[in-house]
Formats: C-alpha cells, sequence, structure tokens
C-alpha cells in the first residue's frame, strides 16, 4: 500500500515538473498552482483522505513523503515565479541618460571651523557650546560691557520681542562665561557657533555669521602663553612659515588686549596691489587679551588665584582670506556651482 502511494507521489512531481515546463502565461502558473495546492481540490490535499486508510505504523511514513512532495511542489512553482516575473518586466533602456546624481559636500564655513576645530582638538582643548539666544547679562554684562556700550544699542543687536532681557548672541563669549560659571580651573575650551549682528548685507557684512573663540583659564598663565598658543595655531593654519605680529588692541573682556596680524601668505609684502594685503605684508586675523580680572570674578573665578587668556576670530574673514571668496552672501545663497568649489 505504502509503495504504490509512494510511486503515485513520484509520478505526480514528474507530471509537474512537465507542466511548468508547459506554462505560457501567468493565469497558466496561477491555475496550475491551484491544481496542486489549493487547500480544498488540490492533488496533494486530495492525497491526505489516504491517509486513515493506511495503518498506524505506516501513517507517520506517509505524513513525511506528502510533506515532502508539498515542500517540493512550492520550490518548484516559486523558482518558475520568479523567473516569469522578471522575464515580464521591461528591460533596461541603454539610452537613457545617466541618473544626474549630486553627492553632497561640506559647505566652506563647516570645512574651515573642522580645521580650526582639529587644531585646537590636538592641543587639548574642548569644544563647548551654547544656545544662540541669550540672556544679556551672559553677551554683555559679565563681559564687562557697560551699559551705555554702542553694541547694546537697538541698531546694532537683535534684542527678542517681550524679553528686553534676551537677544541673539553677537558673539560665542557667552559660551565660555557659561563655561566659568559651571567649571573649576583649569579650563581650556573653544566654542564655535553662529553669532547675529543686525548688518544690512554687502559682500563684507552678513547679519548671521560664524565666530570660533578660546579660552584657557588656570594658575600662573601669562601673555606668552597667549602668544605661544596662537603662533602654534596660526601656523598650523597658515603655513609653519608664517609670522604674527601683536598690536595694542581694547575689549571690555581682556587687558591688556591684542590685535594679532599673520605675515601675509599671498605674496609675503612683495607685491603692493596684493589682493589681500595690499602691499602691507600684514594680515588681520584676530583678537585676543588676558581675560579681564573682573570677567573672571564675574563668572565665579577668582582673579587672585587664576589668570587666563582668550581669543576670537571670525571664519567668515578667514574664508575671505584663505578661500578666495569675494561676496560674503555666496556663502548662503547655496548657489552649487558657489558650493561646490569648496570642501
Ligand atoms: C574678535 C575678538 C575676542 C575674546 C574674544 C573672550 C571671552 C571671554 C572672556 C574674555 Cl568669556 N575674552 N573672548 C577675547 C578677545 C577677543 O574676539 O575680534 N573676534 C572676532
Amino acid at each position: 500500500m505504502i509503495d504504490d502511494l509512494r510511486k503515485e507521489i513520484e509520478n505526480i512531481k514528474e507530471k509537474l515538473l512537465n507542466e511548468i515546463d508547459d506554462i505560457q502565461s501567468l493565469e497558466e502558473y496561477q491555475s496550475l498552482r491551484d491544481k496542486y495546492l489549493s487547500r480544498k481540490k488540490g492533488i496533494l490535499a486530495s492525497l491526505m483522505s489516504k491517509l486513515k486508510e493506511l495503518p498506524p505504523s505506516e501513517k507517520p511514513v506517509f505524513g513525511n513523503i506528502l510533506n515532502s512532495a508539498k515542500k517540493f511542489t512550492e520550490e518548484k512553482l516559486n523558482e518558475f515565479e520568479i523567473k516569469l516575473v522578471s522575464k515580464s518586466e521591461k528591460s533596461i533602456d541603454g539610452t537613457l541618460p545617466e541618473f544626474d546624481t549630486i553627492i553632497g559636500g561640506t559647505h566652506l564655513i563647516t570645512y574651515i571651523r573642522r580645521s580650526i576645530e582639529n587644531i585646537f582638538l590636538n592641543m587639548g582643548y574642548k569644544i563647548a557650546e551654547g544656545p544662540e539666544i541669550e540672556f544679556d547679562e551672559n553677551n554683555f554684562t559679565l563681559l564687562n560691557f557697560k551699559e551705555d556700550h554702542p553694541a547694546r544699542d537697538e541698531q546694532d543687536t537683535f534684542f527678542i520681542k517681550d524679553f528686553p532681557d534676551m537677544l541673539l548672541r553677537t558673539h560665542t563669549s557667552p559660551v565660555q562665561v557659561r563655561y566659568m560659571k559651571n567649571t573649576k580651573p583649569p579650563i581650556k575650551i573653544i566654542s564655535p557657533g553662529k553669532v547675529f549682528r543686525k548688518d544690512e548685507p554687502d559682500a563684507t557684512h552678513v547679519p548671521v555669521f560664524h565666530q570660533i573663540e578660546g579660552l584657557l583659564v588656570d594658575t600662573d598663565i601669562n601673555f606668552s602663553h597667549l602668544k605661544g598658543t596662537l603662533e602654534i595655531f596660526l601656523r598650523a593654519l597658515f603655513g609653519d612659515d608664517t609670522s604674527l605680529r601683536f598690536r595694542p588692541g581694547y575689549f571690555p573682556f581682556t587687558e591688556p588686549s591684542a590685535e594679532v596680524d599673520i605675515s601675509c601668505f599671498l605674496c609675503g609684502g612683495t607685491d603692493n596691489k596684493c589682493r589681500i594685503c595690499k602691499g602691507s605684508g600684514w594680515l588681520e586675523i584676530l583678537g585676543s587679551g588676558m581675560v579681564h580680572r573682573e570677567v573672571l570674578a564675574n563668572c565665579g573665578i577668582d582673579p587672585d588665584v587664576y589668570s587666563g587668556f582668550a581669543f576670537g576670530l571670525g571664519i567668515e574673514r578667514i574664508a575671505m582670506l584663505k578661500y578666495g571668496v569675494t561676496d560674503l552672501r555666496f556663502l548662503f545663497e547655496n548657489d552649487l556651482r558657489f558650493n561646490n568649489q569648496f570642501g
């Protein structure tokens, strides 16, 4: 009995393969699938009824044969279905133009920011960030700006409507103020980020721009530490043969303060029509100084124990000098003909 059934199933499998070979359409495929696998009237389902005619010892043997026949049938039909579907899909038209793939790049401002961040990360600095909407106190008062300082004017700073003590930060110094209020020295941070000033856009002014400031506070920090740090930084950014020049300057939050120039990396002072130094041989690059005692005290740091230096530079200015950007508005118009030249 079981041997007869075994033979019957082998015949069914063989017939299935022949019938699959003869299929011409998806409809024929569907009806063949039903013929073999339909749960009620399918050939394999009907064999199940033979199960009760078998003696108990042969039931599991037959069950196994039937299951593997069902698996075989499903596999062969599925294989064929994949072939049928891929044949019915349209072939690729090799005359079509290629896809216009646009590969993203790094914006010049991001590229410069990261280059500078890496120089300071290599010197052991941490990156500090803070909110772009700030309290007047962190942005001005604690930094020793007097109540009548011109930067506090409505004309120059975006104040937040209905919140007279809040504004869009005009520099990233408030990030360092927050850091000093929360952290005991030694402090060694840079703070990159967006800053805001009420300027009518033109080639050299945009109301949103970018700054990186640095701050180091510890015991026994003096002006030579500032000079050495800036020399390492600016030589890494502009080349090993760069010379530095310190000129006296003024910022409310540093004392003494210094403007820092670098020797012109384009002409070295040899071209009196030089695009960037105009023949002077020097380029104004950043502002710096020793952190004002008053500022340290305002931020909870004892100026009799600790001292520090700080500096700040504009990323857009580096873009103009080093990368030849002639109009700052290009930096946020996002014309790909401009953006693709960098990063
Ligand atoms: C510039 C000049 C500068 C600082 C930024 C600073 C921050 C704190 C305390 C003291 Cl919390 N100083 N920052 C110091 C000197 C100059 O920026 O021309 N930036 C574009």
